[in-house]
């Protein structure tokens, strides 16, 4: 990677930016060519917003359709600063070097990471793209917060152009082990992208471990700035600065979710929803992006054999899945798509009546409103990734059981199996592990399910995302003050 030269800033930037892949909006074009803004409210707006709003804040980000160039605008009291990629842009670095290679790879190869130097050299353009955007839209001494794994480089390049701004970069996916990243042809860049930042947060003890285990290992290479690690267990000595290394477990707005479960609207519809899936004794609830990480074929493959064996009744049980579409061009989803397709069809076809199917399959997003009743509705919820960051569909319908009653099924591979320790946890590579683990949830005496609910909701109730946001921004305070 060539450096970076140094920008003056602007008279009237933010103090405080996040830059994210998306924008907390969507620019949607009609078939006649108009466009036009949807707000696309993710749980990251709802923590960040009020202290953007305090803070003359700004968001760097794609507005979601190739080739838009809008100029920045406001929005909720929000300064939107478009970055603009090519149809082209956004099959290597996004499809490409983003979901082909990272994703894959930092969720532990569950399928094969790609390699290709073209999608590199793509995603350090794109990753350049953003910080030169954000380092035009930050005030003297601004706060950066950048996201996620689509711009791992954009904290060492924004450093270069402004030494000014104190820079936080939080992980959303696992950081994977050491073994398993030294794969990666750039990883000494990769590593060397992310110690630009003054702090880089993880969900997970475990991933923050990784990333110092592996700085340290990089350490000797001549690109990488990093003189030692040794010192405060949360600290990486890069150049003459400390990079603080720790985990932030994000949560969701439980308060919010919660209030949502209560409101008599939820309630009727979650009540109408059972009746049109036929009434069913136990209704089992699946939410998830289609993706091959989510293990939905894991779930289906239990329900189909606790049928076979009679262990369950598919009069008495209904599954509700919904599996919203995700990256539709990468060829690994594509291939996961259509096994999953016909699990549902063989599924209901051997176990299913007419007018009754025992799986009930949504393969398109659905308001929030309705998915509130899904979750308000559900007997026993069914998470069980092969691994997952965080997983705040399990956070979401905990905060949903707002009677105490309904029992969580948790993957020990989602990131939110080490906070809610009272669900029913199972290995997803261990089919009749699973299998038993919703036996216990569909068979548990009502005392000992609601004993782990309350348990849950204790957990995410007094851990929400406003807390999250708060921890993190008084670490980077602490870390770039001292
Ligand atoms: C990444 C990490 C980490 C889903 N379908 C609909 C809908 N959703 C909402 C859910 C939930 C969100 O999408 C999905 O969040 P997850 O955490 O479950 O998963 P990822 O998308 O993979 O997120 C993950 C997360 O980042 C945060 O750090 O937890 O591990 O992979 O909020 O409710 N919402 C609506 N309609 C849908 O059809 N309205």
């Amino acid at each position: 990677m060539t450096r970076a030269t140094e920008q003056t800033p602007p008279d009237a930037g933010a103090d405080f930016v996040v830059v994210a892949n998306r924008l907390p909006v969507d620019l949607v074009r009609d078939k006649d060519g108009r466009e036009h803004w949807k707000a696309s409210p993710g749980g990251l707006v709802t923590a960040l917003e009020s202290i953007l709003k305090a803070n003359h804040g700004a968001w760097v980000g794609w507005p979601g359709v190739a080739d838009a160039a809008p100029e920045p605008f406001d929005a909720d009291g929000i300064r939107l600063h478009s970055v603009t990629l090519s149809a082209e842009d956004v099959g290597l670095y996004y499809e490409g070097f983003s979901n082909g290679t990272l994703w894959p790879l930092f969720h532990d190869v569950v399928v094969p990471p790609e390699y290709h130097r073209e999608w590199w050299n793509a995603y350090v353009a794109i990753n350049r793209r953003f910080a030169e955007a954000t380092a035009a839209a930050a005030a003297t001494d601004a706060t950066v917060w950048v996201q996620d794994y689509q711009l791992l480089l954009v904290p060492r390049l924004l450093r270069e152009m402004r030494p000014d701004l104190t820079i936080g970069f939080f992980l959303h996916i696992p950081f994977p082990p050491v073994e398993l990243f030294m794969q990666l042809p750039w990883r000494t860049e990769i590593v060397d992208g992310m110690l630009g930042a003054d702090l880089v947060g993880f969900h997970l003890p475990g991933g923050a471990d990784n990333f110092r285990i592996l700085a340290n290992r990089l350490g000797g290479h001549p690109s990488l700035r990093l003189r030692s690690t040794r010192g405060r267990a949360s600290e990486i000595r890069v150049d003459d600065r400390r990079v603080r290394v720790g985990a932030f477990p994000i949560s969701i707005d439980s308060a919010a979710i919660d209030a949502a479960a209560r409101d008599r609207d939820t309630r009727a519809r979650a009540e109408r929803l059972r009746t049109e899936l036929g009434s069913p004794e136990i209704l089992l609830l699946g939410v998830d992006r289609l993706d091959y990480t989510k293990g939905i074929d894991v779930r289906l493959r239990a329900l189909e054999e606790l049928f076979e064996e009679g262990r369950l009744e598919p009069a008495d049980v209904t599954l509700l899945q919904l599996a919203t579409p995700s990256r539709e061009r990468v060829e690994q989803y594509q291939i996961m798509r259509s096994r999953i397709e016909e699990s549902v069809g063989r599924i209901n076809g051997t176990f299913g009546e007419i007018g009754h199917p025992v799986v009930t399959y949504i393969h398109r997003p659905v308001p929030k409103t309705e998915l509130a009743a899904f979750y308000a509705a559900a007997d026993v919820m069914l998470v069980t990734p092969v691994r997952d960051g965080m997983n705040l569909v399990a956070k979401e319908y905990v905060a949903s059981c707002t009677d105490g009653e309904g029992a969580l099924v948790l993957s020990e591979f989602a990131g939110a199996a080490a906070e809610l320790r009272q669900a029913y946890l199972c290995n997803p590579h261990d089919l009749d592990g699973v299998k038993d683990a919703i036996m216990a949830a569909v068979h548990d005496s009502p005392e000992d399910r609601r004993r782990r609910m309350r348990s849950l909701r204790r957990q995410v109730l007094g851990n929400d995302v406003h807390a999250w946001a708060r921890r993190f921004f008084e670490t980077l305070d602490a870390t770039s003050a001292g």
